[in-house]
């Protein structure tokens, strides 16, 4: 499993913890870093000095490489740029926009720059802008999703460009990650199997809701907005898709949505809040360490690798 992305992260395993907002911690971050993967910090939920004291915490957790995702549509990201900068941050990943505006900032700062991707488009602009990696994100992943399925995305990304390509959206476990390698990914981004680690410190109701969840229990609200978010189904969901038959306005929309990640996030309300998932959830049946995590899925790997060649006569 050791690919061209662990030899220019530092890392053991190629394998991203996906940044989760108002989920993904100091505590996950260092759990997943500790047990070999790259942990990502979500800053999406954060001001500048808030995501200074979760860094700081981190580094006081782990000396093994991170990540800081930047949420380019938060309010607070000309702080958190500079605050990953001063705190001399190893590695960015970024989200939702163009990372062109902060390239300079972080490429004086030493700091790697792997955005996530929707779209060949986006991959080869952001490579010609100076990322040193992207993150193909399919539409299975949970969150703010493109349209492109994993399976068609990686492989015509791996081809446009000439860094290394991370997979994401759809994988959480080692048949994803063999399949991936296959498609030509030199690594993956996992977020909804370690929503579930016991390190994961979202509420016990938010990992139920996960760990019982089907193949077919997510949806897309907020498709007419331009955002789409892929969340499990529930009523503040149905609560999207009525508003959105009838044409309701952006301001109305955004009523809905406000405070609703963190009402299921932080208070529990999976019925009233929205639990973002990717559409691998019916999978992810129980609750591990992250170290469990990495190291049942590097072993799911390896034996899958091994009898792939075997195929061959
Ligand atoms: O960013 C994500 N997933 C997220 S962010 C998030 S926080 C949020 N909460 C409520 C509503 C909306 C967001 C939850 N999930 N994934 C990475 C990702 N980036 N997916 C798609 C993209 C993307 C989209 C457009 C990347 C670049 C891009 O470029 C547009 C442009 O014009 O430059």
């Amino acid at each position: 499993m050791y690919t061209d992305i662990c030899e220019m992260l530092g890392i053991k395993y190629p394998i991203f913890q996906g940044a989760m907002a108002w989920i993904s911690d100091a505590e996950l971050v260092s759990a997943v870093s500790n047990a070999g993967g790259l942990g990502v910090l979500a800053t999406g939920h954060l001001d500048g000095e808030g995501c200074r004291a979760e860094i700081r915490k981190i580094k006081e957790k782990t000396d093994k490489p991170f990540a800081v995702n930047v949420m380019l549509l938060s309010a607070f990201v000309d702080d958190i740029v500079k605050v990953i900068c001063e705190e001399k941050v190893p590695v960015v990943t970024t989200g939702a926009g163009s990372p062109l505006k902060y390239m300079a900032q972080f490429k004086e700062a030493g700091v790697k720059v792997i955005p996530v991707v929707p779209s060949v488009a986006m991959a080869k602009k952001f490579v010609k802008d100076g990322a040193d990696a992207v993150i193909a994100e399919g539409t299975e992943s949970g969150g703010h999703v493109g349209k492109t399925t994993t399976m068609a995305l990686v492989p015509q990304v791996v081809d446009a460009v000439d860094v290394p390509v991370i997979a994401a959206g759809g994988i959480a476990d080692g048949r994803g990650m063999a399949a991936a390698t296959m498609l030509g990914a030199s690594g993956f981004q996992l977020g909804t199997r370690f929503l579930v680690a016991k390190e994961c410190t979202v509420h016990e109701k938010y990992k139920e809701k996960i760990l019982k969840a089907k193949d077919i229990d997510t949806t897309t609200t907020g498709q007419s907005t331009g955002h789409p978010v892929r969340v499990l189904r529930n009523k503040l969901a149905r609560a999207f898709e009525a508003l959105e038959k009838n044409n309701a306005s952006q301001e109305e929309l955004d009523a809905l949505g406000r405070g609703a990640l963190r009402r299921a996030v932080k208070d529990g309300d999976v019925d009233n809040g929205s639990v973002m998932s990717g559409q691998i959830a019916g999978l992810v049946s129980k609750e591990q360490t992250a170290k469990e995590m990495i190291e049942e899925m590097y072993n799911e790997y390896k034996e899958i690798m091994e009898k792939a060649s075997s195929l061959i006569r």
